[in-house]
């Protein structure tokens, strides 16, 4: 199992809660989205995705990005117990969806990319590791079913 110290924790609770889901789970979908263009396969459903301006301004990415980083944010209250926590997203994502896990990691990089971009100075090289730690378990979470 994971283990977490009391400042791993601290720095990860401590400024999630300053995240907006909306803007940061946008930002992050879209961006995954642009930069590894073969992710736009999955949402073909979701309309005009045709340009980085048209998926920026795509309100079913909006609205996916939330939802996306809303169950990041399910992982951030459960830190130690992600793995049953997203048992059920693991197996709607590898039985169903069928998306390459390598994805999951791509996803949680650009998240921490934004999170820099959005946070400058206060995303501490501490605080830094600490997110790099989460996105790494919750895309091994999301694995899970493939193993
Ligand atoms: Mg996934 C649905 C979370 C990466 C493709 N994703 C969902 C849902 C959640 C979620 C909460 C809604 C589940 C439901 O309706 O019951 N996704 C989630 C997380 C991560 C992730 C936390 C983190 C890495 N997803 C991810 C990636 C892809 C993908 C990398 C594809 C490249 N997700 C995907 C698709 C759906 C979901 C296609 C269904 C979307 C829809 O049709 O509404």
């Amino acid at each position: 199992m994971v283990h977490w110290t009391a400042e791993e924790k601290q720095a990860i609770i401590t400024l999630w809660a300053k995240v907006d889901m909306a803007e940061i789970g946008l930002a992050t979908l879209a961006k995954t989205l642009v930069v590894y263009p073969w992710t736009q396969r999955f949402f073909a459903h979701f309309g005009n995705l045709s340009s980085a301006s048209a998926i920026c301004g795509n309100p079913q990415v909006k609205a996916h990005g939330k939802k996306v980083l809303t169950s990041f944010g399910e992982a951030i209250k459960h830190l130690d117990n992600v793995k049953e926590t997203f048992a059920k997203l693991s197996e709607l994502h590898c039985d169903k969806l069928h998306v390459d896990p390598e994805n999951f990691k791509r996803l949680g990089n650009i998240l921490i990319i934004v999170l820099a971009g959005h946070f400058g100075k206060e995303f501490t090289p501490c605080c830094h590791a600490a997110f790099q730690k989460l996105v790494n378990v919750v895309a091994h979470a999301l694995s899970l079913r493939y193993h």
